[in-house]
């Protein structure tokens, strides 16, 4: 199974709101298995379709992996949504198409997610902490929305002028498209 590329700010494919999935196919579900391998080679706790350049509705989770004596427990979710949510917490966020920074992002405390599995049913899963972090992380990338679009204005201008001068100094180019957020919905500010 392939490891894919994970693209990076400021590639503007993330920056796309994702197309709902039409259909559980083979082809669907290698990409999803695709896209755990390469979020266990990152490492990484999450990864959505289009951090892989797919606009598709679909993301992968395993926030327990990592953790000591913990085995593998992934999770495709097909169309997600999150149907409720309650309370707040600050959690210090990554991004695999973020790189080199972390941030405080204040989310809901406690989410409940509906989405499809890759046989087509209905998957219902509650979650609190990390997961409810993680589900609301990959959830924004299907809408092209960053974890630095829901921090402080001088914080997100101070990773974009690091991150310009980064790839100033690889030598690639930037894109002003992905520095730009899309309007987040009122009910999710
Ligand atoms: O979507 C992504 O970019 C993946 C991202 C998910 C995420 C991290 C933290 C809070 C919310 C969502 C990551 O997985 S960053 C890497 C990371 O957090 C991690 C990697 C290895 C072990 C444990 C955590
Ligand atoms: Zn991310």
């Amino acid at each position: 199974m392939p490891v894919l590329e994970v693209l990076q700010f400021p590639d503007p494919r993330l920056r796309r709101r994702a197309e709902p999935v039409e259909k559980v196919t083979d082809e669907l579900r290698q990409l999803a298995a695709d896209m755990l391998e390469t979020m266990y080679d990152e490492p990484g706790i999450g990864l959505a379709a289009p951090q892989v350049g797919v606009s598709l509705r679909l993301a992968v989770v395993d926030t327990h992996w990592s953790e000591e004596g913990a085995e593998r427990s992934p999770l495709v979710l097909v169309n997600p949504e999150i149907v409720e949510r309650e309370g707040r917490l600050v959690w210090t966020e990554g991004c695999l198409s973020v790189p080199d920074f972390s941030a405080e992002v204040e989310r809901a405390e406690r989410v409940v997610l509906r989405a499809l599995d890759l046989e087509g049913r209905e998957l219902v899963e509650e979650a609190s902490g990390l997961r409810a972090v993680c589900f609301q992380h990959e959830l924004d990338h299907l809408d092209g929305v960053l974890f630095i679009d829901r921090i402080g204005r001088l914080k997100r201008n101070l990773y974009v002028q690091k991150r310009k001068k980064a790839l100033r100094e690889q030598g690639s180019s930037w894109h002003a498209a992905g520095e730009r957020p899309p309007a987040l919905p009122e009910s999710r500010l």
